[in-house]
């Protein structure tokens, strides 16, 4: 098979007209900007870029100094494109107006800058997590508001792997494709097309130490996951958890897999602990578009309407049979306490 980089495929999918030449180069400039972001997370402790910045973002969490360095690239590379109204970052409070100076486009981009980023210290994946919108029209200076549509909505999603290979996975809602940085090149090339999760599994991720905290139907799906053969599931599983979403989610895209971070009496306030439209939003469209599923436990991820930028929410998603059995379990508990 020839190559194809990332370029090739984005002007295919022009041709094809499944996206506009406007968000096509969206992409192409957040692929950019994570090339950046891939050279200065490989420095490690050489780049002087370890260690806690000193401040905390907008949810309260101590930044890393990466956090804020991969936040002000993906902000700077996006500001003078063209192609966006505005964007919006897990990193901080407001959405991010393209400054006047520079033309502006009909997208609005969410990303989190450096998701896992409290792997950094210990050389574990890390990676960047992007959704894109369409601006609603005839708004000139997007709001809170405007950014606040369903998953259903999303033009684009995508993640990037800074992994022993960087890689970028990327749907348009016709499919989810992954591609990987050729270093020598610098050109992503795709490596995977139409990606899909085996709707069965024998492998689920879930923080375990939070098990005390969570709600009975939680409690008893994972156990009888832990069950194995000799429990009602008759299957052995087994856990894996990176406690990076992106990695988590990666290896469910490569090999199958379930991953959970549930409601749990610690986190019940917040209403979760990931975020909806920096997390939750664009990891389920690609995982929908390669077949799997996703929840909260309750509804599909995609349908919920967002009441706020930096809401939260329980996600469930990955190998679709595994998916639905949870789900199951937390919508049946509902109904008997009804
Ligand atoms: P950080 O970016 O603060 O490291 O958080 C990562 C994350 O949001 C997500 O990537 C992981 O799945 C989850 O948190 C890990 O949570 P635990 O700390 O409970 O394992």
């Amino acid at each position: 098979m020839k190559p194809v980089s990332l370029i090739q495929f984005l002007i295919e999918e022009r041709r094809a007209g499944r996206i506009n030449a406007e968000l096509s180069l969206l992409i192409e400039v957040v692929a950019r900007a994570c090339k950046r972001i891939a050279v200065a997370t490989s420095k490690g402790a050489l780049g002087g870029v370890l260690g806690n910045a000193g401040s905390d973002n907008v949810q309260g969490e101590a930044q890393k100094k990466l956090d804020v360095i991969s936040n002000e690239i993906l902000l700077e590379a996006n500001a003078w494109g063209g192609h966006l109204a505005a964007c919006a970052s897990e990193e901080m409070e407001d959405p991010q107006p393209i400054p006047d100076m520079y033309p502006k486009g009909n997208h609005l981009l969410l990303f989190d800058p450096l998701d896992g980023s409290s792997n950094i210290d210990v050389n574990i994946s890390v990676g960047t997590i992007f959704s894109v919108l369409r601006c609603p029209e005839h708004v000139t200076e997007p709001k809170v508001e405007d950014f606040l549509q369903p998953g259903t909505q999303q033009l684009a999603a995508g993640y990037v792997v800074y992994g022993p290979a960087t890689l970028l996975v990327l749907t348009f809602g016709h499919g989810t494709h992954e591609f990987t940085l050729d270093r020598e090149v610098g050109s992503f090339m795709l490596s995977r097309r139409d990606i899909r999760i085996p709707a069965e599994t024998a492998e689920f991720a879930i923080n375990m130490s939070n098990q005390r905290h969570w709600e009975a139907p939680m409690q008893r799906y994972v156990g009888e996951l832990l069950a194995g053969k000799e429990g009602p599931r008759a299957k052995d599983f087994n856990m894996r958890w990176v406690a990076s979403m992106v990695a988590d989610v990666h290896r469910i895209v490569t090999r199958g897999g379930v991953f959970f971070y549930p409601l749990d009496a610690k986190i019940k306030a917040k209403g979760g602990k990931l975020r909806l439209m920096y997390e939750a939003n664009p990891m389920a469209f690609i995982v929908e578009q390669a077949g799997g599923a996703a929840t909260t436990g309750r509804e599909r991820i995609l349908e919920i309407q967002p009441a706020g930028l930096h809401q939260r929410v329980p996600v469930f998603l990955g190998s679709r049979a595994e998916v639905e059995v949870a789900t199951r379990y937390h919508r049946e508990a509902d109904v008997a306490h009804a």
